[in-house]
């Protein structure tokens, strides 16, 4: 009696474990089969009240359907242990032979693009492109811009001062006008783009570190309406629309007239914000015609040769270009900003 009951509670077993989909299926049934306290355990712990005769017979019946079930247990598990092993091969699977995706490409900033966009057109106008030390002596940087030591134009721009006095970071990119008519005298077209520094506090719209473009014209009979058609020109490039700019005069040591041309700002479009200081302008293009003290500094006889220069605020003009409401952006090095240019 007992035996057969045995052989027909394995049989059940042997028949759901065949059909089991799942390895917690299978986990499930056996720990009802062969787990310490499933239907064998307990038949197994009753085997003392037997006499030994019965036991012994007893005994090999229920061995031989715990193998058996064990035999399918460990089959089942194969199986699915397998299965597992091949599903993660294919996941994990590489073509070795396929080609190198290579390194994920950049762009170039949006200052390099538009420096570069305005070096191609002051090239195509006749301009040289210039280049010159970050840091500076103070003979270019002042002196020979018309600015001497005593002079309160000096307190405009907050300075960096190197090695205890004459030499400092660049304030602006002006000195390489002074560079470029030592070197290659008149007549003169040339730019010069870079960076510059000012010991200030940083905002919306001022950066310590930031750039700016210079452009100088030194040619005979040269006028503010020479100025005023480069200045023009400049705008157009980079907006390509129609802008609204104004002239103010404005001071600075080493032009005479000069003039602060700002542009509406084309954040708010006018009313007023913190790139614009709620003015509705931004400054962007102080220029003027070059003082004669500033050409015969530099070894130019004034009474024969005259001419223009600006100063652009190159990270300005990139805000104003690409509507950037905050000058901290554009050095922060934040790739998911730059990655919309
Ligand atoms: C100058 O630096 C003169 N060298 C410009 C010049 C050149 C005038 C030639 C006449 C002839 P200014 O300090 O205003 O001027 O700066 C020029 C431009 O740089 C400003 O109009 C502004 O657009 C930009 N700028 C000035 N300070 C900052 C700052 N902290 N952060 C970002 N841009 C600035």
């Amino acid at each position: 009696m007992l035996d057969e009951s045995i052989q027909e509670l394995a049989s059940g077993y042997l028949a759901r474990i065949a059909s089991v989909q799942t390895p917690a299926e299978l986990e499930t049934i056996r720990i009802e089969a062969a787990g310490r306290k499933g239907a064998l355990a307990e038949i197994s712990k009753g085997m003392g009240k037997l006499d030994p005769e019965e036991r012994k017979r007893i005994g090999q019946v229920l061995n031989a359907a715990k193998t058996q079930i064990q035999t399918a247990l460990d089959g089942r598990k194969g199986e699915f242990d397998e299965k597992a092993l091949r599903e993660r091969l294919d996941a994990e699977w590489v073509d070795l032979t396929l080609p190198a995706p290579g390194p994920r490409r950049g762009h170039l900033h949006p200052i390099t693009r538009i420096q570069r966009e305005l070096e191609e057109l002051f090239i195509s106008l006749g301009f040289t492109v210039l280049d010159g030390p970050e840091v500076e002596t103070e003979y270019h940087n002042f002196d020979a811009l018309n600015i001497p030591p005593d002079h309160p134009a000096r307190d405009m721009q907050d300075t960096f001062w190197l090695d205890g006095g004459k030499l400092l970071l660049r304030t602006h990119t002006s000195p390489v006008q002074v560079r470029g008519m030592e070197r290659l005298g008149p007549p003169l077209r040339m730019i010069a783009p870079g960076r510059v520094f000012r010991n200030e506090s940083v905002d919306a719209s001022h950066e310590h570190t930031f750039y700016q473009l210079e452009g100088m014209m030194i040619d005979r009979d040269v006028s503010v309406a020479h100025l005023l058609y480069f200045m023009k020109t400049l705008l157009t490039a980079i907006f390509k629309r129609e802008v609204t700019v104004r002239l103010r005069p404005g001071y600075f040591p080493f032009v005479e007239p000069g003039f602060e041309l700002d542009i509406q700002c084309l954040i708010c479009g006018g009313p007023g914000c913190p790139v614009c200081k709620q003015s509705g302008w931004v400054e962007l293009l102080p220029c003027g015609l070059v003082n004669p003290n500033v050409l015969r500094m530099s070894g130019i006889d004034p009474e024969e040769w005259n001419g223009f220069a600006f100063g652009l605020g190159l990270t300005r003009l990139v805000m104003m270009r690409y509507a950037i409401d905050d000058i901290r952006q554009l050095q922060g090095g934040d790739l998911r900003f730059l990655e919309q240019f």
